[in-house]
């Protein structure tokens, strides 16, 4: 199938608006298709803009949306053939409850009234703290704050995060730390403008195709951009790069210093808007002092000439837009590094202005709503949790005590609570829109938690996974497609997904599920009125448009209506955030006081106001530290994970559609050419990777890898092979995690490399 890269190309200059070209494919003939309904692709968080084809009551097809603002009628592969999924025959289509040791076919009242009768129980008994809530990027915002008012405000249990957390957390984290609040600066616009784009950790020819079509197409047109690209492979993205730094894995922070090092070396930062706009300045150039070129080349096993190379293109670019992903805030020292690709840019003043945008990157389609929601480690609005003030509003909006919405320490992280469910602390978990048996890291141990008999599990899926496996109560959701809601992207723009068919069988949207269990519950506010006080998506958006009023994220002035069909930005009128050099980091105002870079420890609120009283951007350093697990003589090898282009995730939809399946069937390792000589292995060989958490058995494939560096997609569970410890890539990760975002730290583990025997399950790839 087609890369990004193979296809035609529209190119254009800077400047100039991105042609567009409306994608589609469809399995009936047009003439069939009864109704097209708006939505926005969900297979990654571009939020690429397109129509749903409806032929006899099903989805038949998709058409991107030429006018839409971020893909102008393109698509990208999972995105043409990924909706396949939704009518696949294995849907889950009834609730499913453990009688005798055995999930078996039930109904909603039973499967329900088991939640809400062990529920009651735990808060009669344990009280909140035992019952803990696990979700998604992958809801609707109207779920998101249905959830977490019922988390937080209801139940009033600390523990509710979601899988953002193994995604986006430092996205978030770096935001905070750096301007006061979440909330990307950029749009996606400045790749029309930019002189320069800088890609830090961030295969985006993979995981963000049609971004990447944007690129390929200024590329392709009149005065170029420059590209850079930070990664330890030769990606597509590195093949087009004007400049490839490839830094040996678990090393960002000390090539974020030496870039630093260099701009500030060579006078390209610029010192009017720093004394204007920031605090921090001293600190950070004390800081990167001592990284020159040449020690930053050893660190990071890179020529020292590369890296001046690299500063010399930031130093002196006039648009520069910078995007940071996984590679970042899945390494070591994740939050530290991710924000001083911030410092550049505040170094440098590129923000708010056509070209100058730096984007802390999303990944799943709707992160950005888990975290303005409320459903992960942040109170709802982006509000401070370490803030009287915040808690007390949000208090007003639910009509509940202060005193019982949690805010004692931060909300519970999700490597917590699975932490506090493996000590028997939680007993009750539920699980929503996420499949924690493959993507969480240590997957021997994950398994041990879900398996806890004391451990009550909910899981709410649209199919049956290795997580609703260990489930006690399954219950059937409805999917995109077959529910109403809106969500966001990585640029901040809003789409409305409608609903084109029924879901199948009785599987319920999410939020009807949310509802249901807040009305058996029979959650009341201070006025006894039932609480959450909405009761579909309309009235969820209403409430979460009056909770996020006069916050960063202010959704008033958006409405369902509006955007059907037509995907708009908050706040409203506002492309890029931050050009008037004013940012949300007022101590009154700010979600977060920030951290120790190097520790994590909470910066209090008194501390903060010292710091920056005028809420300035913060300018904040670190120095480099070696990753946690490095190779060794028994685990020589540096392991790290990531995507391809044609699977989403644990697969549960991508692995189900063909041309998709057949395009990355199994398993395989990447490996370098003279690591492969050494082992004696060659392209197509079975192969082994051992580390102290587990076996992962792949197939090889010989690439322009670093040598002394294993790459290994994730994707590959077991739900649809007998194949149940060795094929997961999470059986190598560990149990660690970045000390400021609480992310997990999965692309930095030492493996041993061995040719395998060849076995009935080795495919070629
Ligand atoms: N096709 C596809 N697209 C997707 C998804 C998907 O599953 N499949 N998922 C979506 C989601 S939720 C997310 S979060 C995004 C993720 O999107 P990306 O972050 O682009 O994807 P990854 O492959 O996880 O990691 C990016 C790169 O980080 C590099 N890397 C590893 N270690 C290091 C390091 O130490 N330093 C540096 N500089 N780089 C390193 C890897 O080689 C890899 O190429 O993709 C989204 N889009
Ligand atoms: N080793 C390694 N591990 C990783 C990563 C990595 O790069 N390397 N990346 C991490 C990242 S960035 C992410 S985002 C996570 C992703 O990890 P997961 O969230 O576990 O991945 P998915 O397969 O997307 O799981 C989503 C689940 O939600 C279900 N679902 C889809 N739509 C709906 C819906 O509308 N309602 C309900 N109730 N269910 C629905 C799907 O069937 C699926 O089972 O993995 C993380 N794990
Ligand atoms: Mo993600």
């Amino acid at each position: 199938m087609a890369h990004a890269d193979d296809t035609a190309r529209t190119p254009y200059g800077p400047g100039e608006p991105w042609p567009s070209r409306v994608d589609s494919f469809l399995t009936v003939d047009e003439s069939e298709v009864d109704t097209w309904v708006p939505t926005a692709a969900v297979l990654h968080s571009n939020g690429d803009g397109l129509d749903l084809a409806v032929s006899g009551g099903r989805i038949a097809g998709v058409r991107g949306r030429a006018g839409d603002r971020v893909n102008h009628g393109r698509l990208d592969p999972k995105d043409r053939y990924g909706w396949q999924a939704n009518n696949a025959p294995d849907r889950l289509t009834r609730p499913l409850v453990r009688r005798d040791g055995r999930l078996v076919e039930s109904d909603w009242d039973t499967a329900m009234d088991l939640i809400a009768e062990r529920t009651k129980h735990l808060l009669a008994e344990r009280g909140p703290g035992s019952v803990g809530f696990y979700t998604s990027g992958q809801l609707f915002l109207e779920e998101y704050y249905t959830l977490a008012a019922i988390a937080r405000g209801a139940i009033g249990t600390p523990h509710l995060d979601g899988n953002t957390r193994l995604c986006t957390a430092t996205a978030a984290a770096a935001l905070k730390e750096s301007f006061g609040s979440d909330g990307q600066p950029g749009s996606y616009g400045d790749i029309d403008h930019a002189d320069t784009i800088v890609l830090y950790g961030h295969n985006v020819a993979e995981t963000q195709a049609v971004l990447w079509e944007r690129m390929l197409d200024r590329l392709a047109g009149p005065n170029p951009p420059a590209l850079i690209c930070v990664d330890p492979r030769t990606t597509r993205v590195a093949e087009h790069a004007t400049v490839h730094l490839a830094p040996f894995p678990g090393t960002n922070l000390a090539l974020m210093n030496g870039l630093l090092h260099e701009l500030i070396e060579q006078g390209w930062a610029g010192h009017d808007y720093v004394a204007e706009h920031t605090v921090g300045y001293a600190d950070l150039a004390a800081q990167v002092e001592s990284y020159t070129p040449e020690r930053v080349a050893r660190i990071c096993r890179l020529p020292a000439e590369r890296i001046r190379e690299a500063a010399e293109i930031i130093g002196r670019a006039e648009r520069l837009t910078s995007t940071v992903l996984q590679g970042f805030y899945q390494s070591n020292q994740a939050t530290a590094s991710a924000v001083q690709v911030n410092n550049i840019h505040l170094l440098r003043g590129m923000l708010g202005r056509p070209g100058r945008g730096v984007f802390q990157m999303n990944g799943q389609p709707t992160a950005q709503n888990t975290r303005e929601c409320g459903a992960d480690g942040d109170l709802p609005g982006f509000r401070n949790w370490a803030n009287d003030a915040h808690v007390e509003e949000l208090a007003r909006l639910w009509n509940v005590d202060a005193s019982h919405i949690p805010h004692d320490g931060p909300p519970t992280h999700a490597m917590e609570i699975f932490a506090l469910a493996g000590k028997g602390e939680l007993g009750m978990l539920w699980v929503s829109a996420t499949n924690p048996a493959v993507s969480m890291p240590d997957l021997a141990r994950i398994r041990s938690i879900l398996g806890k008999d004391e451990l009550f599990l909910v899981v709410q899926d649209i199919f049956p996974t290795e997580t609703t496996a260990f489930a006690d109560v399954v219950l059937p959701a409805a999917a995109w497609g077959e529910k109403t809601g809106a969500f966001t992207n990585a640029d901040r723009t809003v789409h409305y997904s409608g609903k084109a068919v029924d879901p199948p069988g009785q599987a319920r949207p999410d939020l009807d599920i949310f509802l249901d269990f807040a009305r058996r519950m029979d959650f009341r506010d201070n006025d006894g009125k039932a609480f959450p006080h909405w009761h579909d998506t309309e009235s969820a958006f209403h409430a979460w448009q009056d909770c996020s009023a006069g916050r960063p994220c202010d959704y008033t002035g958006l409405s369902h209506a509006k955007l059907r069909g037509e995907g708009i930005q908050w706040p409203l009128g506002t492309e890029r955030l931050y050009g008037d050099g004013r940012f949300p980091a007022a101590p009154s105002y700010c979600e977060d006081f920030g951290h120790d870079l190097i520790s994590g420890d909470p910066v209090d609120a008194e501390a903060y106001a010292k710091y920056n009283p005028d809420g300035k951007a913060m300018l904040k350093a670190a120095g480099y530290l070696p990753p946690p697990e490095q190779p060794s003589e028994d685990y020589p090898f540096a392991l790290i994970t990531g995507r391809t282009l044609h699977h989403f995730h644990t697969r549960t939809k991508t692995g189900r559609v063909e041309p998709l399946t057949s395009a990355a069937p199994d398993v395989w390792v990447e490996l370098s050419h003279s690591d492969a000589r050494a082992h004696g292995i060659t392209e197509g060989d079975p192969v082994e990777l051992r580390s102290p958490r587990g076996l992962v058995r792949a197939t090889a494939k010989i690439s322009a890898i670093r040598d002394g560096v294993l790459f290994l997609p994730f994707h590959y569970g077991y739900w649809d092979s007998d194949r149940h410890d060795d094929r997961a890539a999470n059986e190598l990760t560990l149990t660690t995690w970045d000390p400021v975002s609480k992310q997990p730290l999965f692309k930095t583990a030492a493996v041993s490399l061995a040719r395998g025997r060849p076995g009935p399950h080795d495919q070629g790839v």
